[in-house]
């Protein structure tokens, strides 16, 4: 019987930075999963180092159920983003290794392609309308079906989702840089950039919006009603999401579709949102809900309900996620979309990966496993660097959601 023989964790800032890990099996099979925590990389990279590779040294890699029952259970302290997001890189290791072990591309071992392709939203900034609607038309002219529309609220520094150059990354500052946020500028705004990108660009494409977890349910449910006319694909993260029973009331004065769970890290975080279809696509990832084995459990949950997947993809999560990510989305039945931001060139010299982009949509690897390659060589050139993601104070100084 194969066993587990080495375990590598990798800490670097290739553009970001990313926490990868590395399983090899005594087979000489490798299999990697990402454990990046943006912010928190190194309590994740801790955490697998110091307490789970000394339980995983000598572990059979073929019981994949088995190894997440294990580490959930075996924890006795469950739970949480350190936990799952550590938990979620050893699991998704493992279907890896499962897949070039049997010669298969992972999505074959969760039951087939269900689609040709995976639909991916871009994103679309600006720091004005103008600029946006630019972004937007080129983001379309690339050929997505699918734009999510952020801009800068005038006078409001801290305004979530504006890239500055070519990569959109927040977590940029050594220390967490402190933003100014005006929920009021922002509800008299961000409508009025949404229906002019409609007017401008029309409705033959899905035009998506991030709230960022920043309005209160009341806020969310007028923000909502409002932007009805913009037929959004969805609005993210309306209100913070630990309060299941919020989405109630947005749900009573809005039929503006809603996305959840990027921040959410297991099932029983969006347990109620989906038995009580207070949301319309659940958003958790492979890297952070339990991997592929969990983030599975969720999707086949959602699909009772007629949720749909919308699986987080931004760049703090690494190539190895997006590849999984992939391999799930083609397989699974109620995939909605997943979202896509390119990672910048310096990534793509240490994680080599098969995932292509084609006509708004994503393609999965027909490599055996997730086909994804880590150099760990390159990736020396690029070491760790701390980086925070900045917190949001509302114009009286108190401390808001960023
Ligand atoms: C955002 C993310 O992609 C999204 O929907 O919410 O950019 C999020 O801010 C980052 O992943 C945080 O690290
Ligand atoms: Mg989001």
């Amino acid at each position: 019987m194969s066993k587990i023989e080495r375990v590598e964790v990798f800490v670097a800032s290739p553009g970001r930075t990313f926490v990868t890990l590395r399983i090899t099996t005594s087979d000489g099979v490798t299999g990697l999963g990402d454990a990046t925590l943006n912010g928190r990389e190194l309590a994740v990279a801790s955490y697998l180092r110091d307490h789970l590779v000394p339980l995983l040294i000598g572990k059979d890699p073929a019981r994949i159920e088995d190894m997440w029952q294990y580490l959930y259970r075996g924890a006795y302290w469950r739970g949480g983003p350190v936990t799952m997001t550590a938990i979620s890189a050893v699991d998704t290791a493992l279907w890896d290794i499962k897949g070039k072990v049997a010669g298969l591309p992972v999505y074959q071992l969760l039951g087939g392609r269900s689609r040709d392709g995976v639909m991916v939203y871009a994103h679309a900034s600006g720091t004005d309308t103008a600029s946006l609607i630019d972004d937007v038309e080129r983001f379309l002219g690339l050929g997505y079906k699918a734009v999510r529309a952020q801009a800068a609220v005038p006078d409001v520094g801290g305004t979530y989702g504006v890239r500055k150059g070519k990569v959109y990354e927040p977590a940029a500052t050594s220390l967490p840089d402190e933003q100014p946020w005006d929920t009021e500028a922002y509800l008299r705004f961000a409508p009025t950039y949404l229906e002019a990108v409609r007017e401008r660009c029309g409705f033959g494409f899905h035009l998506l919006h991030d709230v960022h977890h920043r309005l209160t349910p009341i806020e969310a449910a007028r923000f909502g009603k409002q932007v009805e006319d913009c037929r959004l694909f969805w609005m993210e993260d309306p209100t913070p999401a630990e309060n299941q029973e919020a989405f109630r009331l947005i749900r009573q004065h809005t039929t503006t579709p809603v996305a959840v769970g990027e921040v959410l890290t297991s099932i029983w975080d969006v347990q109620r949102l989906i038995t009580e279809q207070l949301i319309d696509y659940v958003r958790t990832s492979v890297v952070h809900a339990g991997g592929i084995t969990h983030l599975r459990r969720i999707f086949d949950l959602a699909a009772l309900y007629q949720v749909r997947t919308g699986s987080h993809g931004a760049t703090d999560l690494s190539p190895v996620t997006l590849a999984a990510a992939v391999h799930l989305d083609t397989a699974v039945p109620n995939f909605g979309i997943q979202e896509y931001m390119a990672h910048a060139d310096e990534t793509a010299e240490v994680f080599r990966s098969g995932v292509t982009f084609a006509d708004g949509m994503l393609h999965a690897s027909e490599e055996p496993g997730l086909g994804v390659e880590y150099d760990e060589k390159a990736a020396e050139r690029f070491p760790y660097q701390a980086r925070y993601l900045p917190v949001a104070r509302r114009l009286d100084g108190s401390v808001h959601d960023w």
